[in-house]
């Protein structure tokens, strides 16, 4: 009898044991990718982080202004919006970028993630990586300053605007 007492008890801690395996094991797999925070896009090809780009990286760039109506599920929003062009921002990286990829994801610190062709980044006048809006510093997702935001000019839709812009993946 008390041996079948010990016997349950070891067989207990191995499904113990072997859940906390799974949970951890789990976590590893689900583990988002660390090195993205608000404050900074990283530029990647793949795996490889080819470049940084900060507010101050981006105000060193010729500022545009957009004024633009946005369609959105929460209805019509007025922008105003201060920025520069994506193409810019990836020439003061590396000039070739744009003749080496054919699209770029951007994803947002809350892992919303969105694309531009490379065909619309090359038109004039479309593409934008803003940081303020109607003159004030974007929020970040904890309201905190230096947050960036893509637009494109030419979509009147919001959709694709990903905010909280943490990573730009050229493919
Ligand atoms: N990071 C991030 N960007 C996002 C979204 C989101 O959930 N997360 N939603 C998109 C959608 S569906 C719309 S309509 C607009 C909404 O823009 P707003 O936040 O200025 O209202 O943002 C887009 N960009
Ligand atoms: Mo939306």
């Amino acid at each position: 009898m008390e041996s079948k007492a010990v016997d349950q008890k070891k067989i207990l801690y191995a499904v113990i044991a072997l859940l906390v395996i799974i949970i951890v094991v789990f976590a590893f797999l689900n583990r988002g990718d660390e090195n993205l925070q608000e404050g900074q896009i990283l530029v990647k090809t793949g795996d490889n982080v080819i470049g940084v780009l900060t507010v101050a990286d981006l105000q060193k760039l010729p500022a545009a202004q957009k004024k633009m109506v946005i369609q959105s599920t929460s209805g019509m929003t007025k922008h105003e919006f201060t920025g520069a062009p994506l193409l810019d921002a990836l020439n003061s990286i590396d000039p070739g970028l744009s003749q080496k990829c054919t699209r770029i994801i951007t994803r947002g610190i809350d892992n919303y993630t969105s694309g531009v062709n490379m065909s619309e980044v090359l038109r004039p006048n479309n593409v934008f990586i803003v940081y303020a809006d109607h003159g004030e510093p974007l929020k970040t997702k904890t309201g905190g300053e230096g947050a960036m935001r893509i637009i494109i000019y030419q979509d009147e839709f919001g959709q694709r605007f990903t905010n909280f812009l943490t990573s730009l993946e050229l493919q």
